[in-house]
């Protein structure tokens, strides 16, 4: 294994990237993720713990929100007196009395998913100590989260002061979801707390313990429960400092603080080095899974590895009533909303790689039905319409209000209410899950009635005027251009899932005939509504241009004005950033891929190649990339249409989208979808894996010119099958 291809590092401290690198560098295990603040804090520092599930909607917001959970990293240390600090400046006299960082590294292991930090410090004694911090959420026990900190004397005998506390007093960037009191705990040698969120009533609770027998409870703060402990170093001499922490909630278990005190006692006697290797081995499993390895191109091999890794660290093992936010639990962007983000972009590398946890995903919507259902009678329509934006209720949470612009006033939010196609991509990603998985019972038991409701949904939802079906009044993926009637993304979509959801009706009839009968049953799968279904398929508007061949993103897009967005180069911001918001929604600029995302979906299935390429060629032209989700899908498409060069810069863009912060946004969070969507490039993309007709494996590779080699592995209907393709040398 070369390190270096699977080791992210921060050489010296770069305060100016503080947020950027909390983000980047946060661990997780898929129960709750942590961002990389430092253990000591540093001003503006933005430290959270994010659990999945774990929602709550104060008064004064629009929507519910992921709650900062009590944070468990906080470890003071002092040297002879002199605080340890990142912050270090001689003229700061607000910080006296001063010390030095005469050195400082970090790196996120990602193999083993542990941040390693080292540094050395000169207090104002003039004693120098190395310190070296090594933190991870435990993938083996996901309840469990260790710290060491090992500091050695270099100059001097130091005396080492440590505090080891929790911080149980956290917000969101100021607004706090926590109801007032505040249970404590008494078990000896452990401290811990227990809060509830004010309006949805969750328990979180968070405990510590330590190995240091030194270590005694600081009087104090309820909230802010410690742990202290002093000792000298001799010469050259090292103590280790071992911090473990529990967290459960009231989703786990009706008592969080006694599990919690538990687990944390029995993690601390089996100790660091024991956790740490079940730890590894579980991630040793994991990454066999699911990483793609690269020749020739060992700057993309890494930030290929980090967006999987992002992917790997937010993805629930063990809970299939969660799912995965916009900006996975590494930031409060989006406020932890689940989005289509999950389906078309998350999950095909999970539903690929790891099944067992793709099926959690899925089955998050499909214990959502209810909310679905309700949202579809609320707007007057049958069957399962989801929610654009979910959390933990299943129900409608996007806002319908922007925050206030420059001059005061507010944008109306039309995702919620139009952009509709989210129950599609659900469909889509089901249908995907169950040909790759071959996993028969899920669909009989849960799979299908997904299909098959949001099917129903559209049955309804359809319009038959001018002769044909139409919808009216959506959003496709290009969000600049909200209620829209026709969009092709839209129309021909709803096709695919009509067909789609008749093709698994027919497997039912024939190999589960139970299930066909209890699902015609409960969903009303009447002759006459199936008769509809094959009339849409039929008779559904697809906007086509004859004359050009191209599909039309929606009637009336090429009447507005045309805005050559390619002569906005080179630009850090969106082109509707750079020519404000009405004016780019009355133009042809577009904010992501949309016919684009629509030939990556379907291939050639939607038009012949000639198509393809003319579609390409009108509306790659014309997309500025306002969302991260963009880049991707066009490095999948262009890939598949042998535009190798273009693909590669867009995979190029889209794989360091937070490395490189190419949205100028990544300290709320990492773009997960861009994560999974890079994923699809390589696999989808330069090596064009697919099912053939006869349901064997196969693949079309169109690799970058510079890469060598690529292989991976995929789960196929229950078996692993490496797959490696080349370049011709
Ligand atoms: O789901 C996306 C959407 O497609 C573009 N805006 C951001 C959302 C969350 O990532």
């Amino acid at each position: 294994m070369q390190k270096r291809l699977w080791t992210l590092i921060e050489r010296g401290f770069q305060a100016e990237r503080l947020h950027q690198n909390e983000t980047l560098f946060t661990i997780g295990n898929g129960y709750l993720g942590v961002r990389g603040t430092f253990e000591e804090g540093y001003p503006g520092a933005t430290p959270a713990t994010l659990i999945h599930g774990i929602y709550d909607h104060v008064p004064s917001m629009q929507i519910p929100e992921l709650v900062n959970a009590p944070n468990w990293l906080p470890i003071a240390i002092m040297v002879d007196g002199t605080p340890f600090t990142l912050r270090f400046d001689r003229h700061d006299s607000l910080n006296p009395p001063h010390g030095a960082l005469l050195g400082y590294e970090r790196a996120l292991l990602l193999d083993r998913a542990v941040l390693h930090r080292s540094a050395l410090f000169r207090a104002a004694s003039g004693s120098i100590v190395r310190l070296t911090f090594d933190r991870f959420a435990s993938l083996a026990d996901e309840h469990i989260m260790a710290q060491r900190v090992t500091i050695t004397a270099v100059a001097g005998e130091p005396v080492i002061a440590v505090a080891y506390s929790i911080d149980a007093d956290t917000t969101n960037d100021g607004v706090s979801h926590w109801a007032p009191d505040v249970r404590t705990s008494q078990a000896l040698g452990t401290i811990g707390v227990e809060r509830r969120t004010a309006q949805s009533g969750y328990g979180v609770a968070v405990t510590s313990c330590v190995s240091d027998p030194h270590a005694v409870r600081a009087a104090g703060d309820a909230l802010r429960p410690a742990l202290t402990s002093v000792l000298r170093l001799d010469p050259t001499g090292s103590a280790v400092f071992d911090k473990f922490s529990a967290l459960y909630t009231s989703r786990d278990l009706a008592d969080p603080l006694d599990a919690a005190e538990n687990a944390v006692r029995q993690a601390a006697a089996a100790g660091y080095d024991a956790l740490l290797q079940a730890h590894t081995a579980a991630w040793a499993k994991s990454w066999a899974a699911s990483d793609i390895r690269i020749e020739g191109d060992d700057e993309c091999q890494l930030a290929l590895r980090l967006t999987a890794y992002h992917v790997l660290i937010a993805a629930p093992r063990h809970d299939e009533n969660v799912s995965i936010g916009a900006k996975t639990l590494s930031g409060l962007g989006y406020k932890g909303h689940v989005f289509w983000d999950v389906e078309l972009f998350m999950l095909p590398p999970l539903t690929l790689t790891q099944p067992e946890v793709a099926r959690n995903l899925l089955m998050y919507r499909y214990h959502r039905l209810a909310g679905a259902r309700h949202k579809a009678q609320a707007n007057g329509c049958e069957g399962a319409m989801f929610p654009w934006e979910s959390t933990d209720t299943g129900e409608e949470t996007t806002p319908q209000w922007s925050d206030p612009q420059p001059d005061g006033s507010r944008i109306r939010i039309w995702t919620g209410d139009r952009e509709q196609h989210i129950s599609t991509d659900i469909a889509y990603a089901v249908w995907q899950f169950w040909r790759w998985t071959g996993d028969d019972d899920w669909f009989r038991r849960c799979g299908a009635e997904l299909l098959l409701d949001t099917a129903v949904f559209w049955g309804s939802r359809v319009e038959e005027k001018n002769g044909r079906y139409e919808i009216s009044q959506q959003i496709g993926p290009d969000e600049y251009h909200e209620n829209v009637d026709n969009s092709v993304f839209v129309n021909r979509m709803v096709v695919w899932h009509l067909q789609t959801a008749l093709r698994g009706l027919d497997w039912l009839a024939e190999q589960s005939p139970d299930d066909h009968a209890r699902l015609t049953t409960s969903l009303d799968l009447s002759a006459k509504r199936l008769a509809r279904w094959r009339d849409i398929i039929a008779r559904m508007f697809i906007p086509f241009d004859e004359a050009k061949q191209i599909h039309i993103q929606f009637p009336g897009f090429f009447d507005m004005e045309y805005i050559p967005v390619p002569h906005y180069l080179p630009r850090t911001h969106s082109v509707q950033a750079i020519l404000g918001h009405a004016r780019s929604i009355q133009s042809q600029v577009i904010k992501q891929a949309d016919v684009v995302m629509l030939m990556a979906l379907l291939g050639e299935s939607l038009a012949p190649r000639s198509v393809l390429l003319n579609n390409w060629d009108t509306y790659f032209p014309r997309c500025d990339h306002g969302s991260s989700l963009s880049p991707a899908m066009h490095a999948w498409a262009a890939a598949r249409l042998g535009l190798t060069e273009i693909a590669y810069d867009q995979f190029h863009h889209a794989v360091h989208i937070d490395l490189h912060d190419n949205k100028g946004n990544s300290r709320d969070g990492i773009h997960a979808a861009a994560c999974g969507g890079v994923w699809q490039a390589v696999v989808f993309g330069f090596v064009g894996l697919h099912i053939d007709a006869n349901g064997d494996l196969a693949f079309q590779p169109a690799l970058p010119t510079h890469w060598k080699r690529v292989s991976f592995s995929v789960n196929y209907r229950g078996t692993q099958r490496t797959i490696t393709v080349e370049n011709p040398a």
